[in-house]
């Protein structure tokens, strides 16, 4: 049994009206935000999953400028929309930190995409716990421990669930094995929505 203290999954926190009504906030933040390619830095690979954001940062990544925080959409040049109030209310109740989250990523998994095993490590505030929302077909998520070699414990992330990696498994390695097709309804066009709720620089005051 792996698990460092700090990690907990909350299956089924968003109740399926809760799921439909973000999802559908979500659909049209990403008219605004469009869902973009991110690429690695420095071999400038493309990710398989595509990314947006919303909030007042924004996590990014490109061959030219890698891993980075910022205020604006890397294709559009705007500022990233506001995060809806459903977000910053799930923050609050799982959260256990004195201040809202300052960004908001947004991962769309279609067929097949992925994502390797990595720490959330671009962040000042480790203090803050990272959280985020599943919504649309299940996944198989993994996480282990402070080593990316290190054990691991796998789950399914069904939509509605909430993950915190806080405490401990702040920095815990973690990913998504693969996506299951055709497993929920909620998104008319199928796939998953990972939304990742974030404190970017150290709460102060
Ligand atoms: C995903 N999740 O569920 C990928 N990161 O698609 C993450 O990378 C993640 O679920 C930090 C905290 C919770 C997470
Ligand atoms: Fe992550």
């Amino acid at each position: 049994m792996t698990g460092l203290n700090g990690f907990r999954h909350l299956p089924g926190y968003l109740s399926p009206p809760q799921q439909a009504e973000l999802a559908s906030q979500i659909r049209a933040l990403l008219a605004a935000a469009p869902l973009y390619t991110p690429t690695m830095p420095r071999t400038g690979k493309p990710f398989s999953v595509r990314m947006s954001n919303c909030g007042p940062l924004g996590w990014v990544s490109d061959r030219k400028g890698g891993y980075r925080y910022q205020a604006t959409h890397p294709v559009n040049g705007r500022p990233w929309p506001a995060m809806p109030a459903m977000l910053l209310e799930v923050w609050a109740e799982v959260a256990g930190y004195p201040a809202p989250p300052e960004a908001c990523l947004i991962n769309l998994y279609e067929a097949g995409a992925k994502m390797g095993s990595h720490r959330d490590e671009d962040e000042e505030d480790t203090a803050a716990p990272v959280v985020s929302i599943s919504l649309g077909d299940d996944a198989t998520f993994h996480v282990g421990g402070l080593q990316r070699a290190g054990p691991k414990r796998r789950l399914i992330l069904k939509s509605g669930d909430v993950v915190v990696l806080g405490g401990a498994a702040r920095m815990a390695y973690h990913g998504i094995d693969r996506i299951h097709p055709g497993t929920s309804r909620l998104l008319p066009e199928g796939g998953r929505l990972n939304l990742t709720l974030r404190r970017v620089s150290a709460a102060r005051g």
